[in-house]
């Protein structure tokens, strides 16, 4: 696995100088040790057998610098199948981990190897087999962008959490479940009578009020919502110093459930969003939908203090999160629940939000619409009126520029994920905006409208689909296809 060229090789070998790199170099390409596993968490006092992504030293998922490739050794040892998507990686297609489309997945027991330049920013890696993402297969990806030693890094990753098994919940979505008497099963949400609305709080363009954000948030109520494994009434405190600057690398890992990330009395500042730098928007709620990363940069008070940073579950009272605290700080007690509702989520920090680095500027070669639907009382949620396998693939061409625009014709939101590409928010309704380079973006209910831009320059069969686990594996896939 040593990457160097015969002519590299003879070149090094001809230095009697370089045999003393060339050890380091062989090291350095070493791949990381990655294996997915069985493990056993204790959740509300209660052991659930979920799974785990990591190192042989314990790291979670993976750790890198900008600049290195991802030289990974993944080994199954789940008891199961299993594959893992490298999610905000733009890897060649036949290692992005979606079976059926770049492998199979690796058999129990069996090692797959991968090597691709690394993209910079905080990204996650998660199942792309079945349900396996409930059961938290599911672990971070980050590349640091600019090793800043005097700002300490905490990452979060959020999760949903049931004791009920993943295909219970969906059989039960379905209407066909009902589940085994003496299981204990989070409620399946009504799919009526939770309806939130909120009124734009911001103006569109000639003074008319922006539409009415409108849309039903949950469907699975779960026994936990968790904040790096934990619950809000036993949270990770993170040790900070007086005075001190944090970046926060947030990930909603979480299947179903999408947050408002709460900074409390921590005045923060946008850094990027899923790992692609965006100018600074400052504020303490952050919308976060599931798939979605989103980087904050944030001041310690010099007189120190505990910090709650907060994962507000949509339009609910659960919550969950960690503290940041420095030495010798008072750690209240919170509860795993707030006194009021949090907001549904809309597109008010998109609207704001401007990429650093935007794509070139270029017309358009190709526009695409995709409308999102839902077939009402069967859970089988649609792109362009068809469910995965039976859709019709979106075809572009290599080294076009593509505008695709995702209009949702359901009555709830949909953060829509593009594999192997990152685009550009170029357009909010009809309204034209040079907005972030992501990965996934959130396209409202009730006729939201977002478009995006991307160029063709991986060509592949690539997924498109809603990071909503139950609506993708009842029908919110789609790919986009060229050679
Ligand atoms: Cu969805």
């Amino acid at each position: 696995m040593i990457d160097l060229s015969r002519r590299q090789l003879l070149a090094a070998t001809a230095m009697a100088s370089a045999w003393a790199t060339l050890p380091k170099y062989a090291q350095a390409a070493a791949p990381v040790q990655l294996t997915i596993e069985k493990r056993t968490l204790e959740v509300k006092g209660k052991p659930a057998s979920v799974f785990a992504i990591r190192q042989p030293d314990g790291t979670q998922g993976v750790r890198a610098k900008s600049g290195e490739r991802f030289r990974v050794r993944l080994t199954n040892q789940a008891g199961e199948p299993s594959l893992i998507h490298w999610h905000g990686q733009t890897p060649p297609v036949a290692q992005d981990g979606v079976p059926g489309i770049g492998q199979d997945p690796i058999p129990n027991g069996q090692s797959w190897d991968y090597d691709f330049p690394l993209r910079p920013g905080t990204h996650w890696m998660h199942s792309h087999h079945g349900l396996q993402e409930q059961l938290l297969m599911a672990a971070p990806l980050i590349v640091r962008e600019d090793a800043k030693d005097d700002v300490q890094e905490v990452v979060i990753l959020l999760h949903d959490f049931a004791f009920t098994l993943p295909d219970e919940l969906l059989k039960t979505l379905q209407g066909g479940g009902g589940g085994h008497a003496g299981h204990s099963m989070p409620a399946v949400a009504p799919r009526h009578g939770t309806t939130g609305h909120e009124h734009g709080a911001h103006m569109g363009h000639g003074g008319q009020a922006a539409p009415m954000t409108m849309g039903h948030a949950n469907d699975v109520d779960y026994d936990a919502y968790l904040a790096n494994d934990r619950t809000l009434d036993d949270p990770e405190i993170v040790k900070v110093e007086k005075g001190g600057r944090v970046r926060l690398r947030i990930i909603n890992g979480a299947t179903t459930t999408a947050f408002t990330i709460d900074t409390g009395g921590l005045a923060a500042m946008t850094l990027s969003v899923d790992g692609n730098p965006v100018r600074p928007v400052q504020g303490s709620s952050f919308p976060l939908s599931m798939g979605q990363r989103i980087d904050l940069l944030l001041d310690i008070p010099k007189d120190g203090g505990a910090f709650p940073i907060l994962a507000l579950r949509e339009a609910a009272i659960e919550r969950t999160g960690v503290i940041l605290a420095t030495n010798g700080a008072k750690v209240s007690k919170l509860s795993g629940e707030g006194k009021a509702a949090s907001r549904l989520l809309d597109l008010s920090l998109e609207r704001r939000l401007t990429a650093v680095r935007s794509l070139p500027e270029k017309a358009p070669d190709r526009k695409l619409m995709v409308e999102l639907g839902e077939i009402m009382g069967r859970y089988v949620w649609t792109m362009n009126g068809k469910t995965y396998g039976q859709d019709d693939p979106l075809k572009v061409k290599k080294g076009e520029r593509i505008e695709l625009t995702m209009l949702n014709h359901s009555m709830m939101a949909h953060p829509m994920h593009l594999h192997g590409h990152h685009f550009q928010v170029v357009a909010l309704g009809s309204q034209r905006v040079k907005g972030a380079m992501r990965d996934t973006v959130l396209v409202p209910a009730a006729m939201g409208e977002v478009t995006v831009a991307f160029d063709a320059d991986n060509p592949g069969r690539w997924p498109l689909h809603c990071h909503n686990l139950f609506h993708m594996a009842a029908g919110m896939m789609t790919t986009v296809d060229y050679i």
